[in-house]
C-alpha cells in the first residue's frame, strides 16, 4: 500500500514538475485583466474594476450610496441589486445597477379643517395615502429592458400628524399647520392649514308649518343643534266648523323631527268629524201635551277623516275613515211637550248630538189635540161619534162633502183621508177607554197616529 501510494505522488509530482514552463507560459497569459464596468440607473459607468480571470469579484466594496436620491419630495429611489453577480468574469462585463423607486400618492387630505374647540387631536379623517413600490428585475424583455415589478400599499394608518395636540396646534393662534408624516420618515407628505373658529357661525335653516291647504302658519328659524318644541305651536286656528254638520281640528304634524339639519316644512293633518242626517223623526202632529216628542225616525252618524302622516306616490296624504251611527245619543234640547207647546199649538224641536249645542236637526212639531172633538166641547164622546157617522152618511148620499178641511182634520180620527165609519167607531173606543177610567192615547188606538 505505502509503495503504491508513494509511486503515486512521485508520478503525480513528475507529472506536475514536467509542464513546469508550460504552466509559466499561462501564468504569464493569466496577467489579461478583463474590465468589469458598474453602471447606474440610467447606464452611465458608476466604476470599473480590473480584474483577473481567477480573481473573485467582491461586490461589497462598489459603492451604491450615490445611487440613493430623493426624486421628489414624494418619490426616494435607492439601489436594489446588481443586474447580475458573478464570481468570475473572463471577458469584459458591464454589471448594471437596478433601483427600486417608492412613491408616494396621497389620494385626498384630512376633511376637516375647521375646528370649534381646542380640545383632543387634529383630525385625520378623509387622509388617504398609498405607497406605489417599484422594483427593477434582472429579467429582461426582448429589448433589453429590466422588466419592473410594481405593488402598491395603503399606508394611511400608519401616518401621523407632527403634532397632534389641537392645543399645542393653536398654541400661537387660531391657524396652524399640520404636518403629515408617514410612517418611518421625517419629510410631511402632507402639509395643510386648520383654523380655530372661537365662536361656531351656526347656519340657521327654516322650519315652516303650513295649515290643512298648504298655507303657511308659522315660520321658525332654527339652529342644528337646537331642539324643536312643538308645543309651542298654535293649532287653534286649525279648529273650524266648515258648515253646521262639519267640524275640522288639528290632529298632528305631517312629522315631529326633533332636530332639522334643512330647510323643513312640516304640514298639519286634519281630524274632522261629519255628521250626517239619515233620517228625521217622522212624527210631527201630536194630539196631546202629555208625554215627550218622539224621536222615532231619527237616524245620525258621524264619519270621522283623519289624515295620516303616510303618503301616496302623488304625495298626497292617506285619509283614515270611519263612520258612527249617533242616533242613541241625540236628544231633544226641549222634550217635553207640555214645554213645547207652553206657547200653542206649533213648536220647534232641536235635535242635539251628544256634547254639542249645535242641534243637527230643527223641526217643527203641531198640537192637535181637537182630534175627534167636533164639536169643540172639550170632550170626545158619542155625540162625537154621532156626528162622524151623520157625515159620513151625507157624504154617501151626495157625494160630496159638507165639511171644511178643519172639520175633516177633526174626524179623520185615523189619518187615511176618509171620514167614515172607521172613525166614528176609533171615536167610541176613545171614549169607552174613559169612561172606564182610563187615560185613552190617540196613538195606541190608531197605531198609524204614533
Ligand atoms: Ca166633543
Ligand atoms: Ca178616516
Amino acid at each position: 500500500m505505502k509503495k503504491k501510494l508513494s509511486a503515486l505522488i512521485t508520478a503525480v509530482l513528475t507529472v506536475s514538475m514536467i509542464p513546469l514552463n508550460v504552466y509559466a507560459e499561462e501564468n504569464s497569459v493569466d496577467d489579461t485583466k478583463y474590465t468589469l464596468t458598474f453602471t447606474d440607473f440610467d447606464g452611465n459607468t458608476m466604476e470599473t474594476l480590473e480584474v483577473s480571470p481567477d480573481e473573485k469579484i467582491d461586490y461589497s466594496q462598489i459603492d451604491t450610496s450615490s445611487l440613493h436620491s430623493h426624486i421628489d419630495t414624494y418619490t426616494e429611489q435607492d439601489f436594489y441589486m446588481w443586474s447580475s453577480t458573478p464570481e468570475y468574469i473572463d471577458s469584459d462585463t458591464i454589471i448594471n445597477a437596478l433601483y427600486k423607486i417608492a412613491t408616494i400618492s396621497v389620494d385626498s387630505i384630512p376633511s376637516t379643517t375647521e375646528y370649534y374647540t381646542k380640545e383632543g387631536d387634529v383630525s385625520l379623517d378623509g387622509l388617504s395615502v398609498s405607497i406605489i413600490l417599484d422594483v427593477q428585475t434582472p429579467v429582461t424583455d426582448e429589448n433589453g429592458n429590466y422588466f419592473v415589478s410594481s405593488q402598491t400599499e395603503n399606508i394611511t394608518s400608519s401616518c401621523y400628524a407632527e403634532i397632534s395636540s389641537l392645543e399645542k396646534l393653536f398654541a400661537d393662534g387660531n391657524t396652524a399647520s399640520v404636518n403629515v408624516f408617514p410612517p418611518g420618515d421625517n419629510k410631511p407628505i402632507v402639509t395643510y392649514e386648520i383654523t380655530f373658529i372661537d365662536e361656531p357661525v351656526v347656519t340657521k335653516h327654516t322650519l315652516t308649518f303650513t295649515d290643512f291647504d298648504g298655507n303657511i302658519m308659522q315660520t321658525m328659524e332654527v339652529s342644528p343643534n337646537e331642539k324643536i318644541d312643538y308645543s309651542q305651536i298654535d293649532t287653534s286656528s286649525l279648529h273650524t266648523h266648515p258648515d253646521i254638520y262639519t267640524e275640522q281640528d288639528f290632529y298632528m304634524w305631517s312629522s315631529t323631527p326633533e332636530y332639522i339639519d334643512s330647510d323643513t316644512v312640516i304640514n298639519a293633518l286634519y281630524k274632522k268629524a261629519t255628521i250626517s242626517v239619515d233620517g228625521v223623526p217622522n212624527k210631527t202632529e201630536y194630539y196631546t201635551k202629555n208625554g215627550n216628542v218622539s224621536l222615532d225616525g231619527l237616524s245620525v252618524s258621524i264619519k270621522t277623516d283623519t289624515q295620516t302622516p303616510v303618503t301616496d306616490e302623488n304625495g298626497n296624504y292617506f285619509v283614515s275613515s270611519q263612520t258612527e251611527n249617533i242616533t242613541s245619543s241625540c236628544y231633544a234640547e226641549v222634550s217635553s211637550l207640555e214645554e213645547l207647546f207652553a206657547d200653542g199649538k206649533t213648536a220647534v224641536v232641536n235635535v242635539l248630538p251628544l256634547g254639542d249645542d249645535k242641534p243637527v236637526v230643527t223641526y217643527e212639531i203641531t198640537l192637535f189635540d181637537e182630534l175627534g172633538d167636533i164639536n169643540n166641547d172639550g170632550f170626545v164622546d158619542t155625540v162625537d161619534s154621532a156626528f162622524v157617522l151623520r157625515a159620513y152618511a151625507e157624504i154617501s148620499a151626495h157625494g160630496n162633502m159638507t165639511l171644511d178641511e178643519n172639520q175633516v182634520k177633526i174626524c179623520d180620527v185615523n189619518r187615511d183621508g176618509l171620514v167614515d165609519t172607521v172613525d166614528a167607531t176609533t171615536i167610541l173606543i176613545y171614549y169607552a177607554q174613559l169612561s172606564a177610567g182610563h187615560t185613552p192615547v190617540w196613538e195606541e188606538i190608531v197605531p198609524a197616529l204614533a
